[in-house]
């Protein structure tokens, strides 16, 4: 491709859409034009494409002629319906719903982990969900330096990776109770002011919830093994950005916690955040903000022989979401892999 691309944000009014735009200005993502695409209610409104207004038009089939890049994040519905036809009109499209990620011929890719993946690309790429790529930039060094045969990880995530509208839903609860009024709950089952729910998407025949099979599924899908063995708990907190996990691993070969530490510290996108005696380690409001996951509270586990614990915090909107995919971007463009074959 010599020609600078025509980019397409599809959900560009949505919490993550809106800091798609924002990541490719911020990362200078060469483009020629940059269209704003939502739903017919968002449609005639404006969205900041940093000192200029993108008016957002509304996402039809037609939507894709003569756009190079399509970047998703409107819901799996939008997705299943949309990307298609972006792919048929040549466009290639970065999805950040659901929807493609487990189908065997789309790939899934967080670009520090298995960027050699796009290589096989049809015109969709599947972003993954924000809890597995923060956990797998951490997991893949640790997993080539000593073979990951099991992983326990519990999750607190934040609400904004449900969208604005349940960013809105924290934020009135907190004004309502204060009001002595009660919380009103539209987004989420039970009230997540001052709460946590262990319910994060719908349950499934195995009594998980579809976001822990996702963190499941997808991480084998993205490591290329699958005979390293996940289990998850997912839990909300109210928290407005910042995913964190508790990650215990159980490796074939040990590392001490001072090898992991040396080992994380070369890794790409991860930062180490582990100086517990000056009270340092990751947290959502030490992560919110930024592009690196940070790692700290890095312990042996002195329950089994070759196993250690850690704290993962990233930013869900940024590397769960809206960076990953514009790093996706940016290695197709790279290796000249932004068309559709
Ligand atoms: O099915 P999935 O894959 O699991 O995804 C479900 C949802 O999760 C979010 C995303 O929400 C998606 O809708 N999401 C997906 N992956 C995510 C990830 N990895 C993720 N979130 C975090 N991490 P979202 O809020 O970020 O984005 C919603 C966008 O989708 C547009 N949309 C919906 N249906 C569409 C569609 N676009 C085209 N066609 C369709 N059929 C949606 O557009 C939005 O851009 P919209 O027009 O519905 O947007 C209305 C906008 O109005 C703003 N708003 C509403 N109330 C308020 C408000 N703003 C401020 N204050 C308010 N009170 C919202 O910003 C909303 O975006
Ligand atoms: O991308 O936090 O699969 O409610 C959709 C639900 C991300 C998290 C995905 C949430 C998830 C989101």
């Amino acid at each position: 491709m010599k020609k600078n691309p025509v980019v397409a944000v599809v959900g560009a009014t949505g919490a993550v859409g809106r800091e798609m735009l924002d990541t490719l200005l911020r990362r200078n993502f060469p483009h020629s034009e940059v269209r704003a695409l939502a739903s017919s209610r968002s449609a005639g409104t404006t969205v900041e494409f940093g000192s200029k207004k993108l008016t957002v038009q509304e996402l039809t089939e037609d939507s894709f002629k003569g756009v190079d890049l399509a970047l998703f994040s409107a819901g799996g519905s939008t997705s299943e319906k949309f990307a298609p036809c972006a792919a048929k009109a040549g466009c290639v499209v970065v999805d950040n719903s659901s929807a493609w990620r487990m189908d065997p011929a789309v790939p899934l890719v967080v670009p520090e982990v298995n960027p050699d993946d796009l290589s096989w690309h049809k015109g969709i790429i599947a972003n993954p969900n924000c809890s597995t790529i923060q956990m797998v930039v951490v997991l893949k060094p640790l997993h080539d330096a000593a073979r990951i045969k099991r992983v326990v990880v519990s999750t607190y995530q934040a609400v904004s990776g449900t969208g604005q509208k349940a960013i809105v839903e924290l934020e009135s609860q907190v004004r309502q109770l204060f009001n002595g009024q009660e919380a009103e709950c539209k987004v989420y089952p039970h009230r997540i002011a001052f709460n946590c729910l262990p319910q994060i998407d719908v349950f499934l025949d195995n009594e998980y919830t579809k976001e822990e099979m996702k963190m499941v599924l997808e991480t084998k899908k993205i490591m290329g093994d699958d005979s390293i063995r996940v289990t998850a708990t997912t839990v909300r907190v109210p928290v407005f950005y910042g995913h964190s996990e508790s990650v215990n691993i159980e490796t074939e070969k040990k590392l001490t916690s001072k090898e992991a530490r040396a080992i994380l510290s070369q890794a790409p996108g991860v930062r180490v955040f582990d100086n517990p005696g000056e009270k340092i380690y990751p947290m959502p409001i030490v992560a919110a903000g930024e592009d690196d996951t940070f790692v700290g509270r890095i312990r042996e586990d002195e329950s089994i022989d070759n196993g250690l614990n850690m704290f993962v915090v990233a930013d869900n909107i940024r590397k769960g979401a809206a960076l990953n995919a514009v790093q996706i971007a940016e290695v197709l463009l790279q290796r000249d892999l932004l068309r559709v074959p």
